[in-house]
């Protein structure tokens, strides 16, 4: 039996790589092998592609920034989601296609049409079975990110970016109630992870 693929989204600074070795570890309790990697990144060549995207100094227009993403999701996925899923480990990603649609699709303002298009083509069927959307107001987790000090090219984007971003990943929540689930991020850590540990606890009862 394959594998299952469980992604975490969320706006910057919410607590996804925070959160990450904490899905990971509760799974490996639950006795699945696991595999932890991120987007864009997780292949050599996606890796090349992450540090180009990220850059602060560099210039990436918008259509360019979408096509990068499905790029090095495409080797991402051929290098090493679908390998990993077809020996049976569960694959636990931090972002993928949603965080497409809600940085550039909401971010960006680019057409949804076209990533649905681009999905499609990269993907073919492959979708994240489980995502845990940790949800979050921007103005509390930008505050985080200030506290951190320095920012990519993304993060230094603006409370409306991040308002946009927010509202696509909501909305795509509200279309896909069993395969999104929506964790309230702006509470203490603890109760972060209790709600992570019941959304992920009733996953896999329906495995
Ligand atoms: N991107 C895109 O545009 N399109 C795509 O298709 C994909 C990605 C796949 C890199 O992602 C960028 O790529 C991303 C979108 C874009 N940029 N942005 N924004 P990334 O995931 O590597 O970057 P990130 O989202 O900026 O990650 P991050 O800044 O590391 O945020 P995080 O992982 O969600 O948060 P964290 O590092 O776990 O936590 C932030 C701080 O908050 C930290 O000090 C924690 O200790 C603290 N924290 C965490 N949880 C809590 C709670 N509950 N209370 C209080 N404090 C907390």
């Amino acid at each position: 039996m394959g594998g299952r693929f469980i992604t975490l989204e969320g706006i910057e600074g919410v607590g996804k790589s925070t959160n990450l070795d904490y899905v990971a570890r509760l799974l490996g309790d639950a006795g699945k092998p696991v595999v932890v990697t991120r987007e864009p990144g997780g292949t050599p060549l996606a890796e090349r592609l992450r540090e180009a995207l990220l850059a602060s100094d560099g210039e990436v227009p918008p259509m360019a920034e979408l096509l990068l993403m499905f790029a090095a999701r495409s080797s991402h996925l051929t290098g090493l989601i679908e390998p990993a899923l077809d020996r049976g480990d569960w694959v636990v990603c931090d972002r993928f296609t949603d965080a497409t649609y809600a940085y550039q699709g909401g971010g960006r303002s680019l057409d949804q049409g076209l990533i649905r298009t681009l999905e499609q083509a990269v993907q073919a069927e492959r979708r994240p079975d489980l995502t845990l959307l940790l949800d979050a107001a921007p103005e509390a987790t930008l505050a985080r990110r200030d506290a951190r000090g320095s920012a990519d090219r993304f993060e230094r984007e603006k409370l409306a970016f991040f308002s946009r971003v927010r509202a696509v990943y909501l909305e795509r929540a509200r279309a896909e109630p069993e395969r999104v689930r929506v964790i309230d991020a702006s509470l203490p850590l603890a109760a972060v992870q209790e709600g992570i540990r019941v959304a992920l606890d009733a996953f896999l009862e329906t495995q």
